[in-house]
C-alpha cells in the first residue's frame, strides 16, 4: 500500500514550523518590543502563512448518515438479537465448548444490556488526536472546570488517535473510540490529511465529533480568525464546519519585564488560566439539545460491533466444519489425479475443483446452493484460477518441492496429484472465506473471490506450508513400502 505523506490541509509544514519557531523566540521577550516590531513580526509570518496556504482542496465526497433515532437503535439491537440466535441455531447440530457457550452467554446479555441503555443519562467522553497535542491537559482541565460543575455522570478519558484504526479495517466501526458516545479530536491547528481523512471516515459512520484546536496561545492574535475559517471549509466538506472550538488547555506563561521608576528593570513570571469557555459552552449546547441521540448512536455502534462479533463466531466453527470436507475433497482429487494423469492445466476441469464440494461448503454456509449451481461455480472458479496464473504457478512451485525428493517425483502422475489437491485446497478455503463474507445467497461476485483466491493463495506460499503439504499428500496417494522412502529422501 502506497505510504500517504502527513501532508498538512491549512499550512505547509515548514511554514508553520517556521512560525512557531519565531513566535517561540519572541514570546519570552514580548513584553518589551515595541508595537512597531510586533506588527512587523506579524505581518511577515500572516506572509509566510498566506504563500504556503495550499489551493483549495476538492471537496470529499461523504456519505452523511441519518441522525439517529430511538427506533433506528431498537432495530440495530434487534439485528444483533437476530444474529445471536443464528448462531445459536448454527452451533445446535455440533458439540459446542464451554467458551462458545460462556460468549453465546454474554452475547445475549449484550442485547438486555444495550436495551437498557437506552435510556442511560450518563454520558461517556473520549479525548483522542496525535501524540503531544494536550490530551491529558485537556482531560485534567476538564473534569476539573467542567464535569465537576455537573450534574451529570460524565467519564472521560484520553486515547493517542491511531489512523490505522479506520484505514487497516474495513468495518470502521470496530475501533476503541466507538463506545464512547462524543469525541473530542484535538489537534494544534495544523489540520494534518490523516486527521481529516479520520474525521470524515468518524462522520460517515455515525461517530460524533467536536475539533479541539488547542494550544491557540503559540499563534498571534492576528492569525486565529483566519485559521478558523480555513479549518472551518474543511470541515465544511463533511458538514461539520460547526464542530470547531479553539481552547488553550494551559498555555505557556509569560517573561513580563517592567522598567520601574529608578530605571531598573524588574522580571516577573506570568502564569496564564487555561482558556476552554468555548469548548465549555460548545459542551453544555451538546449535553442540551443532543443528548439523547448521542445515546441512540453508541447504541447502535456498540450493537453493530455485537453483531460483528456473533458472526465471527458463527464463521470459526462453520470453519471448522469446512476444513475436514475440504481435506476430504482433497485426497480425492490428489488419488484421481495420481491414478489418472492429465496436463496440469486440465486438472482444474477434471478433479481440482469439485461441483459438489462447492455445494457442501454453501450448505455449512447457510446458502444453499443446488448441484447445478455448484458445477457452474466450479467452472467459473477454475477458469478465475488459470487466468490468475495460480496453476502455473502452483505447479512449478510443488514441481521445485518433488524434485527435490527424487523417489516421488519418479512416481508418475506425482505433480498432477500434488497440484490437484493444492489446488482443491485453495479453491475450498478461498470460498469458504468467500461464503463467510456473503448474505446474498446466489449470487457470486467473481472479482471479490478472485482477491480471496490470490490472498488464500499467497498466504500459503508464504508461509512455508507447500512442503509438509507434499509430504501430507504422498503419504496419502503413495503405498507404504514408498512412503517410508519418501520420509528418508533427504532434500538436495
Ligand atoms: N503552549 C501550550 N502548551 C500546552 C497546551 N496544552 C498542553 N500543552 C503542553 O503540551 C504538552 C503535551 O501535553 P499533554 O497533555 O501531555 O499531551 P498528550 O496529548 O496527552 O500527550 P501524549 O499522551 O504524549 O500523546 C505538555 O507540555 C503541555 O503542558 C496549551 O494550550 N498551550
Ligand atoms: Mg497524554
Amino acid at each position: 500500500m502506497a505510504v500517504k505523506l502527513q501532508r498538512p490541509i491549512l499550512v505547509g509544514g515548514i511554514g508553520l514550523s517556521l512560525l512557531l519557531w519565531l513566535l517561540d523566540s519572541v514570546q519570552h521577550s514580548v513584553a518589551e518590543l515595541g508595537g512597531t516590531t510586533m506588527l512587523g513580526i506579524m505581518v511577515a509570518s500572516l506572509g509566510v502563512w498566506l504563500l504556503k496556504r495550499p489551493k483549495s482542496l476538492p471537496p470529499q465526497k461523504v456519505n452523511m448518515i441519518p441522525s439517529p433515532t430511538k427506533e433506528a437503535a431498537e432495530e440495530a439491537i434487534e439485528l444483533l438479537a437476530t444474529s445471536i440466535d443464528q448462531l445459536s441455531l448454527g452451533v445446535e447440530s455440533i458439540n459446542k465448548s464451554e467458551k462458545i457457550s460462556n460468549e453465546i452467554n454474554q452475547l445475549h446479555q449484550q442485547v438486555i444490556t444495550l436495551t437498557q441503555e437506552l435510556e442511560r443519562q450518563d454520558l461517556s467522553i473520549v479525548i483522542t488526536g496525535n501524540k503531544g497535542v494536550g490530551k491529558t491537559t485537556l482531560a485534567e482541565i476538564l473534569k476539573s472546570q467542567w464535569i465537576s460543575k455537573n450534574s451529570r455522570k460524565i467519564e472521560v478519558i484520553d486515547i493517542t488517535w491511531d489512523s490505522q484504526w479506520i484505514t487497516k479495517n474495513e468495518n470502521a466501526q470496530v475501533n476503541p473510540l466507538s463506545p464512547y458516545d462524543l469525541i473530542l479530536f484535538v489537534t494544534t491547528g495544523d489540520l494534518i490529511d490523516s486527521e481529516f481523512q479520520g474525521l470524515s471516515k468518524l462522520t460517515t459512520i455515525g461517530q460524533r465529533f467536536i475539533l479541539i484546536w488547542n494550544k491557540q496561545d503559540l499563534y498571534l492574535p492576528g492569525q486565529i480568525p483566519q485559521i478558523i475559517q480555513k479549518i472551518k471549509e474543511t470541515l465544511s466538506t463533511i458538514n461539520s464546519k460547526e464542530n470547531l472550538v479553539g481552547i488553550s488547555a494551559r498555555p505557556s506563561s509569560i517573561k513580563v519585564r517592567k522598567y520601574q521608576q529608578d530605571g531598573t528593570i524588574q522580571e516577573s513570571i506570568e502564569e496564564r488560566l487555561p482558556e476552554i469557555s468555548e469548548l465549555r459552552e460548545k459542551l453544555n449546547q451538546l449535553l442540551e439539545q443532543e443528548r439523547e441521540k448521542l445515546v441512540w448512536a453508541t447504541t447502535i455502534r456498540k450493537a453493530e460491533m455485537a453483531r460483528l462479533e456473533t458472526k465471527n463466531i458463527l464463521n470459526k466453527i462453520r470453519r471448522e466444519q469446512a476444513v475436514p470436507i475440504i481435506e476430504q475433497y482433497q485426497w480425492i482429487a490428489a488419488a484421481t489425479a495420481f491414478a489418472n494423469p492429465v496436463p496440469a492445466l486440465d486438472l482444474l476441469a477434471t478433479a481440482a475443483i469439485n461441483g459438489q464440494l462447492i455445494v457442501d461448503l454453501s450448505a455449512i454456509y447457510e446458502q444453499k446452493f443446488s448441484l447445478e449451481k455448484g458445477k457452474e461455480v466450479a467452472v467459473t472458479m477454475a477458469e478465475l484460477m488459470l487466468k490468475l496464473g495460480l496453476v502455473e504457478l502452483s505447479t512449478k512451485t510443488l514441481t521445485t518441492i518433488l524434485k527435490s525428493n527424487s523417489v516421488t517425483f519418479v512416481a508418475g502422475g506425482a505433480i498432477q496429484a500434488v497440484s490437484a489437491a493444492y489446488l482443491t485446497r485453495v479453491a475450498g478455503i478461498s470460498l469458504a472465506e468467500y461464503f463467510a463474507t456473503q448474505t446474498d445467497t446466489n449470487y457470486v461476485n467473481i472479482e471479490k473471490l478472485g482477491k480471496i483466491l490470490q490472498r488464500v493463495f499467497s498466504q500459503a506460499q508464504e508461509n512455508n506450508l507447500l512442503k509438509p503439504f507434499v509430504t501430507q499428500v504422498m503419504s496419502h496417494i503413495l503405498p507404504q513400502e514408498e512412503k517410508l522412502e519418501v520420509v528418508s529422501t533427504p532434500a538436495k
